[in-house]
């Protein structure tokens, strides 16, 4: 099997209860099990205009290991079909959303299509990412980023808060 991380995020409709169906969605991937979730995480908006900023919610965020016999593409598949089951709507860019499901990294493969970024080109900048990778798996590097308990050692992420288990 290989191994790959997801990442789980939420700012509408009870994200907490988003996330934590989303984990058991995971769970039902053919070919696939869960072998580790991280806590779920409070998070400020990230990458939005100042004007806009304060009307996103915050994010309730986590990230998940995985190990799947799927290929990439098949696997990206299937969490698009658990951000739809969710209710997902995309009227624009960044819209709050009900579920969204990244696929961060898959081995250390690196992938560059018009369908898939291997690995995700925004995950190292990423506090919401990265802190909860940092739970459950210390040791991880990013290919052509490096250990990500560097790369959150040399930026100060704030506003990423562990919620109480
Ligand atoms: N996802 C985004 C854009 N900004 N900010 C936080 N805190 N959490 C997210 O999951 C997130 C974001 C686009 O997918
Ligand atoms: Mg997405
Ligand atoms: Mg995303």
């Amino acid at each position: 099997m290989k191994q790959a991380f997801v990442a789980l995020g939420s700012n509408l409709a009870d994200p907490i209860q988003q996330v934590q169906k989303a984990f058991m969605a995971l769970e039902h991937i053919p070919s696939t099990r869960v072998v580790k979730k991280s806590s779920l995480y409070q998070t400020a908006p990230i990458g939005y205009d100042a004007d806009q900023v304060a009307q996103v919610p915050d994010f309730i965020n986590a990230v998940v290991a995985i190990e799947t016999d799927l290929a990439p593409l098949a696997l990206l598949d299937a969490l698009f079909a658990i951000e739809d089951n969710a209710g997902r709507e995309r009227p624009y860019p960044n819209a709050p959303r009900v579920l969204d499901c990244d696929l961060l990294m898959y081995e250390g493969m690196v992938l560059n299509t018009s369908k898939l970024t291997l690995p995700h080109p925004r995950m190292h900048t990423r506090g919401f990412v990265l802190l909860p990778l940092l739970e459950i798996a210390p040791d991880l590097s990013i290919p052509n980023h490096g250990r990500i308990a560097q790369l959150i050692h040399s930026s100060p992420f704030t506003d990423v808060k562990k919620l109480p288990a």
